[in-house]
């Protein structure tokens, strides 16, 4: 289901709940900012989840309300994964959903990498 991002932080979402270590994952890459790990159900060739450690519902509060220290260290995490899985000359795509309309389920900031084939047009 689409999520509500005007709600505040739900501690109990399964990404919370990986950041905690209380479920696992397979992590690409960790950093004092960011988590990275396969999308449990891929919709790419290599499909991979960043997300940032704070507790923010999504691009909306994230951009408004973290440090600069965090957004910096996020962003530069989601381009040190893509440059050391290969995906920079073959080429790829990063896409967050946001809220409702953007189809945005899990209710914790994540970025998508999708890479491994030519993806094609944007689907809107
Ligand atoms: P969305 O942008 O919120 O729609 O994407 C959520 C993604 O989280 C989606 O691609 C799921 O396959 C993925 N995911 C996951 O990797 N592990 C989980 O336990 C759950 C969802 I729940």
């Amino acid at each position: 289901m689409p999520i509500d991002v005007t709600r505040p932080y739900d501690d109990q979402n399964i990404f919370a709940k990986i950041l905690r270590g209380e479920i696992p994952n397979r992590t690409v890459y960790e950093d004092d900012h960011a988590l990275a790990f396969h999308d449990i159900n891929p919709q790419a060739p290599h499909h991979i989840l960043v997300i940032p450690k704070g507790a923010y519902v999504s691009w909306d509060d994230f951009s408004a309300k973290a440090s600069d220290a965090e957004i910096a260290g996020f962003i530069r995490a989601v381009g040190h994964v893509a440059r050391e899985a290969g995906m920079v000359e073959p080429g790829y795509r990063l896409l967050a959903n946001i809220g409702a309309d953007g189809g945005q389920e899990v209710p914790h900031l994540h970025i998508h990498i999708f890479a491994g084939k030519p993806l094609g047009l944007m689907i809107a």
